[in-house]
C-alpha cells in the first residue's frame, strides 16, 4: 500500500473539496491550520450560523437553556411548555448527578414535565393549558420555584409564557415561578441558551436568599455541571482544602445556592463559553471578582487550587491547598506511570461544545498524547484566542433576540472583596484575574482548528489524519466507530466519570488506556482499507 503523508494544508484542501463553491469559501473561514499564535496565525470565524444542509453537531437554544445550565439543579421544577419531544430529548441524557434529597426528598431531577402541546394549542394557544400545567406542579410538589421553558412553537404562536409566570407566582405567594424564551429557533447553537439562562437566573434568583453564609474562603463555582459526578470529586477536593463552595453553577445545585452566590467571596469560573455572564454580572452588582478555573487534568487542578489560594492569600490556606496536593498526587503519578509506556505518542481528535475540547487538552498531554485536531461546536471567538474579545456586531446579530440586561452596582450589597490596593499588589505578583486559556494558543503548530465540525467532515478527518481516538458526542460515535477509530464521548463520558480532578484523572488515564490499545479496532475494515485508492496516512513530526 501506497502511504502518503499529507500535509495541513492539503488536508484542509481535501475536506473543501467536494463543497460547492460558496459552501468551501465558508468553510474556509471555519478551519484553521494553528500557527501557535505566531503572527501569521489568521482569525477563525465561530459563532455564526451553520450553513442549511450541513449536518452540524450543534444542539438548539432551548438545549443550552433547559438542558445546560438549568437541568441540573435539584429542587426547582423544570416544565417545559411544548411539545412532548422536546421533554424527553431532554430528559436525562446529560448525565448530570445529584445527590440532593432536601427535607422532602425535593429532587426532581429524574421527572420529565412538559405541557404536552398538541394541535389544538398551537391553533387556540396554550397559555392556559401552561396555568394549569403550573398549577399542577404546584399542588404536587410545592416546591421553592418552578421554572418554565418556551420551545420553538410557542415563540411562533405568540404565547406569553413571562405573563403566565408572573400570575402565577403573584396567585401562590411562596413559590418562585419564572420563564425562559428560550425556543429553539433563537441564536445559531447552545449558546444562546446559556446567555438566556444566565440572565433569567441572575434576575430571579441570586440574591434572593435570607440564609447568610458565614464560611471562611466562600467560592462559587461557575460552569461545571456535575457531569458524571465531576462535581462530585471537585467538591471532595475543596472541602478538604478548607475551601466552601456555596454555589456551583449549575451541576447538584439547589435553588438556595443560585439565591446565595451573591455572599460569595471569589467567583471561580470552569467553563467560561457558558456562563461567563454570570460570572460578570456578579462583579457588576456585588463587587465579587471572577478567575478562571480548571479542574479537567491533575496538574490543572493542583493548578487551580494554588490560585484560589494566592487569590485569598493566607498562608493557612496556602499551606492547606499544598498539602492537599502533596497527599493526592503519588496516586495520580502512580497511574501515568503504568499507562504512560502505551499511550505516549499516540493521537487523539476532540470536537465537543464550548471548553472541553481545550480541557481535555490537558489530560491527554499528561498520558503522552497527542491532540491533532480539536474544535467547539458553539464557542465563540474569545475561547479560540484565550481572551476578551470586543463583540462584532456582525457576528452578534447571529445570536438573535437576546435581551441584554442592564446591570448597576447594588448600593447595599455592593462590597468590593479587595481593595483596589491589594488587587493590584495580587496583580504586580503576576496573579491574572480573567486569564482564561484559548485553544489556538495552546495547540502545537500545524494542528488544525476546525469550528462547528459537521458529519461529512469529521468522517474525512479521520480517513485523512487516522487518530488513534476520536472524542465527540452521541451522533457521532457511532459513524466513527464504524470506521474502525476508538470513540470516547466526552460530553456523557459513555457511562464513565467523574475525570475531573485528581481521582477523574486517574480514571481517565485506565480509561483511554484501554480504549487505545484495544485489538478490537484493528479488526475493523474502514472503506479506505477496502479500497487502495483512498489510502492515506498522517505522520506526526
Ligand atoms: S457540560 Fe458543558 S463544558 S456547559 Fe457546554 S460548553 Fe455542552 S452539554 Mo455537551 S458536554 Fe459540552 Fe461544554 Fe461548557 Fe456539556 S463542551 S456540549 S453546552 N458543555
Ligand atoms: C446538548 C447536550 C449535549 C449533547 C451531547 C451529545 C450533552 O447539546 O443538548 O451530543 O452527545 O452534553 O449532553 O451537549
Amino acid at each position: 500500500q501506497k502511504l502518503v503523508q499529507w500535509s495541513p494544508t492539503d488536508i484542509k484542501a481535501k475536506m473543501l473539496e467536494k463543497y460547492p463553491p460558496k459552501v468551501a469559501r465558508k468553510r474556509s473561514k471555519q478551519i484553521l491550520i494553528n500557527e501557535a499564535m505566531e503572527n501569521t496565525t489568521p482569525e477563525i470565524t465561530a459563532n455564526v450560523r451553520t450553513i442549511p444542509g450541513i449536518i452540524t453537531m450543534r444542539g438548539c437554544t432551548y438545549a443550552g437553556c433547559k438542558g445546560v445550565i438549568m437541568g441540573p439543579t435539584s429542587d426547582i421544577v423544570n416544565l417545559v411548555h411544548g411539545p412532548i419531544g422536546c421533554s424527553f430529548y431532554a430528559w436525562l441524557t446529560r448525565r448530570n448527578q445529584s445527590s440532593y434529597t432536601g427535607e422532602n426528598n425535593e429532587n426532581f431531577i429524574t421527572y420529565c414535565m412538559s405541557t404536552d402541546m398538541q394541535d389544538s394549542d398551537i391553533i387556540f394557544g396554550g397559555e392556559k393549558k401552561l396555568a394549569a400545567a403550573i398549577q399542577e406542579a404546584y399542588d404536587l410538589f410545592h416546591p421553592k420555584g418552578i421554572a418554565v421553558f418556551a420551545t420553538c412553537p410557542v415563540g411562533l404562536i405568540g404565547d406569553d409564557i413571562h405573563a403566565v409566570a408572573k400570575k402565577m407566582k403573584e396567585k401562590f405567594g411562596d413559590c418562585n415561578v419564572f420563564a425562559f424564551s428560550c425556543e429553539g429557533y433563537k441564536g445559531v447553537s447552545q449558546s444562546a441558551g446559556h446567555h438566556i439562562a444566565n440572565n433569567q437566573v441572575f434576575t430571579h434568583l441570586v440574591g434572593k436568599s435570607t440564609t447568610e453564609k458565614t464560611d471562611k474562603y466562600k467560592i462559587n463555582l461557575l460552569g461545571e455541571y456535575n457531569i458524571g459526578g465531576d462535581g462530585f470529586e471537585i467538591d471532595r477536593i475543596l472541602k478538604k482544602c478548607g475551601i466552601t463552595n456555596i454555589a456551583t453553577f449549575s451541576g447538584n445545585s439547589t435553588y438556595d445556592q443560585f439565591a446565595s452566590a451573591n455572599q460569595a467571596d471569589l467567583s471561580c469560573v470552569m467553563c467560561h463559553r457558558s456562563i461567563n455572564y454570570v460570572a460578570d454580572m456578579l462583579e457588576t452588582k456585588y463587587g465579587i471578582p471572577w478567575i478562571k478555573v480548571n479542574f479537567i487534568g491533575a496538574e490543572a487542578t493542583a493548578k487551580s487550587l494554588r490560585k484560589i489560594a494566592t487569590y485569598f492569600g493566607d498562608q493557612d490556606l496556602i499551606d492547606k491547598v499544598e498539602a492537599v496536593i502533596a497527599e493526592e498526587m503519588p496516586a495520580v503519578d502512580a497511574a501515568v506511570k503504568d499507562v504512560l509506556p502505551r499511550t505516549t505518542g499516540k493521537t487523539a481528535m476532540i470536537f465537543v461544545g464550548g471548553s472541553r475540547a481545550h480541557h481535555y487538552q490537558e489530560l491527554f498531554k499528561e498520558m503522552g498524547m497527542k491532540t491533532i485536531s480539536a474544535g467547539y461546536e458553539f464557542a465563540h471567538r474569545d475561547d479560540y484566542e484565550g481572551r476578551q474579545i470586543i463583540p462584532d456586531l456582525k457576528v452578534d446579530a447571529d445570536s438573535r433576540n437576546i435581551e441584554e440586561i442592564e446591570v448597576e452596582p447594588d448600593p447595599v450589597l455592593f462590597k468590593p472583596r479587595k481593595t483596589e490596593a491589594e488587587i493590584e499588589a495580587l496583580e504586580k505578583a503576576g496573579f491574572a484575574f480573567k486569564d482564561y486559556e484559548g485553544i489556538i494558543p495552546d495547540m502545537e503548530k500545524d494542528t488544525l482548528i476546525v469550528d462547528d465540525l459537521n458529519q461529512y467532515e469529521a468522517e474525512k478527518l479521520v480517513e485523512l489524519m487516522k487518530p488513534d481516538l476520536f472524542c465527540a458526542g452521541i451522533k457521532e460515535k457511532f459513524s466513527i466507530q464504524k470506521l474502525g477509530i476508538p470513540m470516547k464521548q466526552l460530553h456523557s463520558y459513555d457511562s464513565g466519570g467523574p475525570y475531573a480532578g485528581f481521582v477523574g484523572a486517574i480514571n481517565f488515564y485506565n480509561e483511554i488506556d484501554r480504549l487505545v490499545n484495544s485489538r478490537v479496532w484493528s479488526y475493523m475494515k474502514a472503506p479506505w482499507q477496502e479500497n487502495p485508492e483512498l489510502s492515506a496516512t498522517y505522520v506526526w513530526e
